[in-house]
């Protein structure tokens, strides 16, 4: 059987975490209170509508269906005018290395990103490429821990789950990787990915020995 790669898309391969920490400030400065960088860990891996419950509850504020419907929208403008100008030099560390490695094999590779505008994203840094099959925030009813994404890239990429690797940085993501069955990578900081099968710091970390083991698994 053919393993399946399977990519995070914020934390893994690009940082836009930073931006929809920016956004998210703008409009919890604009209703009084603040948001700081720690509570941005919260967020990660995490859908659009739940952070803004997330914010409005930090904020301790009430908001109609119609008001919170619109600060969505004007967070997600604040967003995209703040990743407009990215570019391949927002690409982490040693990710395009592992996806050239990874197509050298005619690996399937895979985008399973609870982000809406992941698409766009990966446009911008010009990565469209390498993926076979792209699930994103618009594909999916149930956010990660829930293993949807997951599941339905495995299937769109026609490889059993069990048969599946998905590189995560958020514990969200994590979680969802192993209810799905797939074998769970993280990226980042071992204390707070302690449920990953494997953590690394970052891609630098992972050895082609590695890799190969993951590719003929
Ligand atoms: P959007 P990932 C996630 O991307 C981010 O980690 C999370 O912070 C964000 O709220 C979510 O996408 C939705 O993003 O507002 O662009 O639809 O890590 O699953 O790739
Ligand atoms: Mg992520």
């Amino acid at each position: 059987n053919r393993t399946g790669f399977i990519f995070d898309l914020d934390g893994v391969i690009v940082d836009t975490a930073k931006y929809h920490y920016l956004a998210w400030r703008k409009l919890a400065n604009e209703l009084g209170f603040e948001f700081t960088q720690e509570q941005n860990e919260l967020f990660k891996g995490v859908s659009r509508k739940r952070c803004l419950e997330i914010l409005l509850e930090i904020g301790n504020i009430k908001a109609s269906q119609e008001q919170f419907n619109r600060w969505l929208v004007e967070k997600n403008e604040d967003y995209l005018s703040l990743i407009e100008e990215m570019d391949e030099s927002e690409i982490l560390p040693d990710v395009l290395k592992v996806l050239q490695l990874l197509k050298k094999h005619n690996t399937p590779i895979a985008l399973g990103s609870a982000s809406k505008n992941a698409r766009p994203i990966l446009e911008k840094v010009n990565l469209l490429d390498y993926f076979d099959v792209i699930v994103d925030g618009t594909h999916v009813a149930k956010a990660k821990p829930d293993p949807e994404v997951f599941l339905i890239a495995a299937k769109q990429l026609g490889v059993p789950p069990k048969d599946c690797v998905v590189f995560e940085d958020a514990v969200a993501g994590i979680k969802a990787a192993n209810n799905a069955g797939m074998l769970s990578i993280g990226i980042g900081n071992d204390k707070v990915l302690s449920e990953a099968k494997y953590v690394f710091a970052n891609f630098t970390e992972i050895d082609h020995k590695f890799l190969n083991k993951l590719i003929a698994l």
